[in-house]
């Protein structure tokens, strides 16, 4: 991504910021609530940042929202942009670009997602192990800038280890039942198909959705740890005899949003 581009954002974003923030959040659908617990909150609509897309999607809200959450000051995206929205990649993982010259070090990024592991029931909290990239492209296509980061980054340890071990640790201080998995991203906007869920089954996923991966390629690329947080919103396609529809997505991660709520801000404390 053209650097000017970046530091413009960075620029615009840093004169409104107090203090630079130390952790990002990217918030997923309909979790999103989050950002109303952050406290002395400066909310910066994403058409105000020079450089950014808007977000289209219903239950997503499309702002920057800077300010203190335990103690940490943190900057959370409050509605993300997907790849089936019609950006690219590139487009897509922008705001992570500008969250890292804003200097943040961590991010959290959450998501619902589909469950395929026939353990797992809608409502469940899934910590993100690891992912499979089914999205048939990469957000770092193009040319490197190696002050961000290597050509070929390193993606053994995506999703940091020392984190999600805090986050398991939190959630069991808190009696919040956690799940731990992989992660499987296609594009959508179709959900998938019966057959499609089997395949990710035997390929080893745990849950699919259509985010998140973009993100923290991009994320590691620049050297930020990551912790990713999926609530399994639905059974995927085929586990039972029903349809899948957004509205089912929205409704559990509000049903959850408040185990959410209590796990996502007790990883930012500690
Ligand atoms: O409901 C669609 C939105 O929620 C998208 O932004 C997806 O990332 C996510 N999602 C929730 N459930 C599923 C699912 O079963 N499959 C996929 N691919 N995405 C899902």
């Amino acid at each position: 991504m053209d650097r000017q581009a970046i530091k413009k954002a960075a620029d615009y974003l840093r004169q409104r910021m107090p203090a630079p923030p130390v952790i990002g959040l990217i918030l997923g659908s309909g979790l999103g609530v989050l950002a109303d617990e952050i406290e002395e909150a400066i909310r910066i609509p994403y058409e105000d940042i020079p450089g950014f897309p808007v977000s289209t999607v219903e239950g997503h809200a499309g702002r920057l929202v800077y300010g203190q959450l335990e103690g940490a000051t943190v900057v959370a995206m409050q509605g993300r942009f997907h790849y089936y929205e019609g950006y690219s990649l590139r487009e897509v993982t922008f705001p992570v670009q500008v969250m890292k010259e804003l200097g943040i070090r961590q991010l959290i990024v959450t998501n619902a997602a589909g469950g395929v592991n026939e353990q797992f029931r809608p409502g469940d909290l899934m910590i993100i192990s690891d992912h499979i990239n089914l999205l048939g492209t990469n957000p770092l296509i193009g040319p490197n800038d190696p002050e961000i980061g290597p050509r070929f980054p390193d993606m053994t340890e995506a999703y940091s280890r020392r984190l999600r071990q805090l986050a398991k640790e939190a959630a069991a201080k808190l009696g919040v039942c956690v799940r731990e998995g992989v992660y499987v991203a296609n594009t959508g906007p179709s959900y998938e198909t019966p057959a499609e869920i089997r395949m990710i089954r035997v390929l080893g996923g745990d849950a699919v959705g259509m985010s998140t991966v973009p993100e923290v390629i991009v994320a590691r690329h620049a050297g930020i740890e990551v912790l990713g947080i999926s609530c399994i919103s639905n059974l995927a396609a085929g586990m039972t005899d029903a349809p899948l529809h957004h509205d089912e997505v929205v409704e559990t991660a509000e049903r959850v949003k408040a185990d959410f709520l209590r796990l996502i801000k007790a990883v930012v404390a500690e």
